[in-house]
């Protein structure tokens, strides 16, 4: 741990860095330590968790829009029977595409968002474990999500479905490139989310706030913990097969290669083993994220917090157990079928507890429905429906029917659309306050969930109805006469009107900032008057996060400085969000300084994947860059002396256990900065 003295933060804004007015060379000399704190170069060298947290969600946002765009050729596509729009080829890229960016390049990276954002502002740190290291994750993730996209420009995308089944992933199968850059680039966002698990993990773990014990920690935080459980153990079961698959695909070692006497089953069950535990990556976040929403906007505690924390650490483990019902018609014995059956019938039970639990909360409060509630509603009904949908598949008989129709695309949909996606646009308007210090518009988002629900119902229930009937899904055209037109007609027009609602959202991104910069509002700490530690420090929030380390004395203890029980046993205000937020002024916090290196070595890593592809010649300037980058790294100290101020009146650290009144006060705080 570096101990140098401390530095003046300027507080200028969520994006502002601590400034630092010498520059030296770093160890190697081939560099100036940067030290930029506005402006593009502040943002590719920054480690600030925030800085990273938004640049994970503007980059998701951007591959939804391309994984949309694909969504929306799809639908184009079937509208009407005998499509014209794709062919058959375009079509099986398409699906691909749009699944595997949708999963991977949007909704896990917009969990890394709020996650990295959140978490350290919910347990009352200054930064994630190890910076350096987040800033890694993210521009490697950055760098996967290239190489998978660059297949467009450089030969065509995968087309074996996201699952990219053996024999199909094989080069006999697809010659083309497609699925090498498939694998590639999600070996590099795989890298990514491993490092960032180890990262968050550490960070739950090691840098709460005093008095901050698990059981305190908000929900969000605690989904998040289960999430990066999953991600640690289930990313190298991804990345195994993939390894092995570039070893197919590449050299010919034929792991997977049916003719040679392979078992296609082997790359399903790794997939699967990965491919279960990924849906519960995707929506534990999203439940984090409602399951903070929800009590603030019903004025209430979360009803059975044990219980909340408790289903989701047992989803974690029983996701683990239930993967192949993904396989139920690959010809697995029956006894495997009938375990698998129970065993998924099993899960549902944690999930339901989940489910009541926010319909308790929401029970007998008085319920605010301002826009991100309606999302968090929004969630709870849909998730409910693709439940219940998934119940069904559990039913192995009636699984052999549903698989590869229609009913299967309807019900994931619900899941991951109408349960992620809706649990984050909640969260979008949640905490857009927090990060960017003015409101996004709240009767267009109102306007924009009515139209989103609407649209996202027209688009993705008639597939329930289409499958039934037994419309196949991954084909590319249908036949007039099947009785398919209407339905599918339906959808498409329901598509479009999502479409629709996410140009409303953006729209309302840009309105709400125009509006803020002509008549800047001061926002105040607490606008939703909430519950977790986030709340408790100025919006947007300074780069050093808390000018006092807050100290923790029970759950949701911000609130609970806000209202006491009275002599009779009622809830009454003592104080009020200003009386406790902090000021946001401190001097005398010192943070990591920003680095080049993590960049270096993420624009190694896509070189090395291209290499592999195309001329191993590319993987040496690619490699020599990691290798470069990973020195620079390793000399580097986390925090730069001559970034600071050797100014001795810094004032005195409080974190001791009079949190209550020294919260207010503000007294700069010495804090030990995170390392890396
Ligand atoms: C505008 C919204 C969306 C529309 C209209 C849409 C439409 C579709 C359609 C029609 C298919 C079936 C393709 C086929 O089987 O031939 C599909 C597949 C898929 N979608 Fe979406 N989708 C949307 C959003 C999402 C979101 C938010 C996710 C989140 C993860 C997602 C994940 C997937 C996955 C995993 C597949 C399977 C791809 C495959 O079989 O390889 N979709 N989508
Ligand atoms: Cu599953």
């Amino acid at each position: 741990m570096t101990t140098t003295s401390p530095e003046t933060i300027s507080a200028g804004g969520p994006l502002a860095l601590p400034s630092g007015e010498e520059t030296r060379r770093n160890p190697l000399g081939v560099f100036a330590r940067p030290t930029a704190t506005e402006g593009w170069r502040s943002w590719i060298t920054t480690v600030d968790h925030k800085r990273i947290g938004i640049m994970y969600g503007v980059s998701s946002i951007f591959f939804l829009v391309i994984g949309g765009i694909e969504a929306l050729l799809i639908r184009a596509q079937l509208a009407a029977p005998d499509g014209q729009v794709l062919s058959a080829d375009a079509y099986n890229q398409v699906f691909t595409m749009h699944g595997t960016t949708m999963i991977f390049l949007a909704v896990m990276p917009l969990g890394a968002a709020f996650m990295n954002y959140l978490i350290p502002l919910q347990i009352g740190a200054r930064d994630v474990a190890f910076p350096r290291l987040n800033a890694l994750s993210f521009w490697v993730f950055l760098g996967g999500g290239i190489v998978l996209n660059s297949s467009w420009l450089l030969g065509g995308g995968a087309d074996g479905g996201w699952f990219n089944y053996a024999p199909n992933n094989g080069v006999t199968y697809s010659p083309s490139r497609g699925i090498d850059f498939w694998n590639m680039g999600l070996m590099l966002t795989g890298i990514a989310s491993l490092v960032g698990a180890i990262n968050l993990i550490t960070t739950c773990l090691n840098m709460r706030a005093p008095g901050m014990k698990l059981f305190r920690m908000p929900v969000f935080t605690w989904m998040s913990l289960v999430t990066q459980f999953l991600l640690l153990f289930a990313i190298p079961v991804l990345t195994a097969a993939q390894f092995l698959l570039m070893f197919d695909r590449l050299f010919g070692a034929r792991f997977f290669d049916v003719d040679a006497g392979a078992d296609p089953l082997l790359w399903e069950h790794l997939f699967w083993i990965f491919g279960h535990p990924e849906v519960y990556i995707m929506i534990l976040p999203a439940f984090g994220i409602i399951s903070e929403i929800i009590p603030v906007f019903s004025r209430k505690p979360i009803f059975g917090y044990p219980f909340m924390v408790f289903s989701g650490i047992a989803i974690g483990f029983m996701g683990w157990g239930v993967w192949a019902h993904h396989m139920f018609a690959s010809g697995i014995g029956p006894l495997s079928v009938a375990a698998f059956s129970v065993s998924t019938m099993f899960i549902a039970v944690p999930t339901g507890v989940k489910i009541f639990n926010w319909l308790a909360t929401m029970w007998g409060g008085r319920l605010r429905f301002s826009a991100p509630m309606l999302y968090s509603v929004g969630l709870v009904t849909m998730f409910t429906i693709g439940g219940l949908s998934g119940v069904t598949h559990a039913v192995a008989a009636a699984d052999t029917q549903q698989t590869d129709t229609y009913y299967i695309v309807a019900h994931f949909h619900y899941v991951l659309f109408g349960g992620a996606l809706f649990g984050f646009i909640g969260g979008w308007y949640f905490w857009w306050p927090k990060v960017f210090g003015h409101y996004l518009n709240d009767r267009v988002g109102k306007v924009n969930f009515w139209i989103l629900l609407v649209g996202f119902n027209l688009t993705f229930g008639p597939m329930h109805i289409l499958g039934l009937q037994g419309m196949p899904r991954r084909t590319y055209t249908y036949r007039d006469g099947y009785g398919f037109n209407l339905w599918n007609m339906v959808s498409t027009i329901g598509a479009f009107i999502i479409a629709v609602s996410f140009l409303i959202f953006f729209w309302n991104i840009v309105r709400s900032y125009r509006a803020h910069k002509a008549n800047p509002v001061a926002m105040p700490a607490d606008p939703w008057d909430s519950r977790s530690l986030e709340w408790s420090i100025p919006s947007p929030t300074p780069p050093h996060n808390f000018d006092i380390s807050p100290t923790v004395h029970r759950l949701d203890d911000f609130w609970h400085r806000k209202y006491q029980e009275n002599a009779q046993g009622k809830l009454v205000r003592v104080a009020t969000s200003e009386e406790i937020a902090q000021k946001g002024d401190a001097t005398g916090v010192h943070l990591p300084s920003p680095s080049y290196w993590p960049l270096v070595i993420s624009v190694g890593l896509p070189l090395v994947a291209w290499g592999l592809i195309f001329s191993l010649w590319l993987c040496l300037p690619g490699g020599l860059l990691v290798v470069a980058g990973i020195y620079g790294w390793v000399l580097e100290p986390a925090t730069e002396p001559g970034d600071h101020h050797g100014h001795e009146d810094h004032g005195p650290t409080t974190t001791d256990d009079a949190g209550d009144a020294e919260a207010t006060a503000d007294a700069p705080a010495e804090e030990a900065a995170p390392v890396d």
